[in-house]
């Protein structure tokens, strides 16, 4: 019989996930959930030349399609985890709580680094080594024993400032993330917030946080793109 990390791999990726991974978020959560599971959904390559100048109608489509998508997922691998006797907390969209300083407890991107998904770019942005940056997320915290993977701790940028170059608000300051950063050195989350919600309400009528030219340039999401 499969173990338990490879049944529940299996389910993620029949849900539609293209990365998973497991983590030890012990030192992260207090509590008796230490293990995460992150899993990510790569956006298609036609969604991603189709954005190369800016947010569409058809991505806030896809932007809500996907986050549905992998609330799906994470229930799903919520049950499966539950029916095997373990506890479970699934951070799915309508349980995520965002403060007024859009940030939430446990960002998603934390998780997903540590489940070796990828590192933290100068975008402040997940970076896949398959996907680069064009990738949405989600977790759940368990207490089940699945085995962790390395923390991707060194970031991959290199002397690369490409997202910081391309961002149409001036949001990025190209500084490379370690643990412990504070998001401000990095990111100016008012410029980015703010100016895609005007832009957005303009061009497609919905004032959402979307744009995503941080990642479409990404050298790695290019790579992807052009695989
Ligand atoms: C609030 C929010 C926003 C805010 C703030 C963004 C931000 N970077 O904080 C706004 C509205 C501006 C925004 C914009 C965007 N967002 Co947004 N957003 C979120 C949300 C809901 C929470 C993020 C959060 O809590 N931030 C708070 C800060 C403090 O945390 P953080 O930057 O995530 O990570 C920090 C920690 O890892 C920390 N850290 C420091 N020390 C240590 C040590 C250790 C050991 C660890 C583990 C971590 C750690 O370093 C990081 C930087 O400071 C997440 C979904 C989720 N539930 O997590 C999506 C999310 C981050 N957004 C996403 C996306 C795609 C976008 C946009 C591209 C818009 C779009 N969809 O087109 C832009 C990109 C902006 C950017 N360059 O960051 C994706 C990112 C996917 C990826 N590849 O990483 C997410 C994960 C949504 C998803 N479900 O996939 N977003
Ligand atoms: S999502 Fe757009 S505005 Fe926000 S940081 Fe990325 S490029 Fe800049
Ligand atoms: S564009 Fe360059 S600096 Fe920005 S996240 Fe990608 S590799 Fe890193």
């Amino acid at each position: 019989m499969e173990d338990l990390g490879t049944r529940l791999r299996e389910l993620l990726t029949a849900e539609g996930a293209d990365l998973v991974g497991y983590a030890d978020v012990s030192d992260l959560v207090p509590g008796g959930l230490k293990t995460g599971v992150a899993m990510a959904m790569a956006m298609p390559r036609d969604m991603l030349r189709s954005i190369e100048d800016g947010a569409t109608r058809e991505y806030a489509q896809w932007y809500k399609d996907t986050n549905a998508a992998l609330d799906r997922a994470t229930k799903a691998a919520g049950d499966f985890l539950r029916s095997q006797g373990y506890a479970v907390e699934e951070h799915t969209t309508d349980k995520v709580v965002r403060r007024p300083d859009q940030s939430t407890e446990m960002p998603h991107k934390s998780i997903a680094m540590r489940a070796g998904l990828g590192w933290i770019g100068k975008s402040c942005l997940l970076v896949t080594p398959q996907y680069g940056g064009a990738v949405r997320i989600s977790v759940l915290l368990t207490d089940a024993p699945l085995p962790p993977a390395e923390p991707v701790l060194e970031p991959k940028c290199g002397s690369c400032t490409k997202c910081r170059d391309v961002c149409p608000y001036g949001a990025l300051n190209g500084v490379q993330w370690r643990p412990g950063i504070d998001r401000a050195e990095m990111f100016d989350y008012k410029k980015c917030a703010d100016n895609c919600a005007r832009r957005n309400a303009e061009v497609i009528g919905e004032g959402l946080f979307i744009c995503g030219q941080c990642f479409v340039h990404c050298p790695y999401t290019r790579k992807y793109l052009k695989g």
